[in-house]
């Protein structure tokens, strides 16, 4: 609920911002979907996010030039940047850096519930966009996800069920992503992700998010027809989550 309120305080700014013309990103779009299958990429959506409702403080000190340059530097495919700040203390500004330094794709981590955020998310350079099936209606995910298509933007669809894949299936998605935390218990379960691979149809790419801490598993999710992993919290936690992602990297090509 409280997204909503600060949706609609930035939302109230929007002519004097638009009159701002530097402010809209209008570079190209990277293909979230191109770098994830890449045969010569990792597969990685390494994520820069310094707290979360599950684990409180992960990392306060990370500068997110340093640690988006080094994720690209050891191989992910892609970023995700937390833009959330009530739980993740992230910030527009994050994204807006990182897009700075890195030709790659960036995905817009928030709870996106209104179609203001997929502007701000074009304007500030994400090239594609999260929507959380458990929470959006069927029908406002699939408006939502039409209009960040037609702003030439990708989207990744969250699930955690059968059930929410069914109801929210549509056309304009580009990936498919599997929750392994549940985001009532916090529990993190990578068989969620098993459970779900053959459910997901084959036009779309898919991808397992959270608690990813081994390359092995990796490498079992990639045997169920992964190809995208989301992994945040075992690079952030090091002081140093460039190199965390780095040795992550090294191991799982072996
Ligand atoms: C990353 P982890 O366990 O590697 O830090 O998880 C990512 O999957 C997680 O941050 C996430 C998330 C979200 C965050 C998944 N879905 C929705 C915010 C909103």
């Amino acid at each position: 609920a409280s997204k909503y309120k600060e949706v609609e305080e930035r939302k109230s700014l929007v002519p004097v911002k638009l009159l701002e013309s530097s402010v809209f990103f209008d570079g190209p779009v990277v293909s979230m979907k191109k770098y994830v299958t890449h045969p010569d990429k990792s597969g990685i959506i390494a994520e820069f996010k310094r707290k979360s409702p599950s684990k409180g403080v992960i990392n306060s000190s990370a500068s997110v030039e340093k640690v988006s340059i080094g994720y690209m530097q050891a191989g992910a495919s892609a970023l995700s940047i937390l833009t959330d700040k009530e739980y993740f203390g992230g910030s527009n500004e994050d994204l807006k850096l990182a897009r700075k330094y890195n030709f790659c794709p960036i995905i817009r981590k928030d709870f996106i519930v209104d179609e203001y955020q997929i502007l701000e998310a074009k304007s500030i350079g994400a090239d594609c966009i999260l929507l959380i099936a458990a929470a959006l209606e069927p029908a406002k995910l699939k408006s939502l996800a039409f209009i960040a298509k037609s702003l030439g933007m990708e989207i990744l669809m969250e699930v955690h069920d059968g059930e929410e894949l069914e109801r929210s299936l549509c056309p304009d998605l580009d990936l498919v992503g599997v929750n392994n935390r549940n985001l009532k218990t916090f529990e993190v379960s990578v068989d969620t992700s098993f459970a779900l691979a053959d459910q997901i149809p084959g036009e779309f790419v898919m991808v397992s998010e959270s608690g990813i801490s081994d390359p092995r598993t990796m490498v079992e999710l990639k045997k169920a027809g992964f190809d995208g992993f989301l992994i945040g919290e075992n690079f952030m936690k090091s002081s140093r989550p460039e190199q965390a992602a780095y040795n992550f990297i090294k191991e799982f090509k072996k």
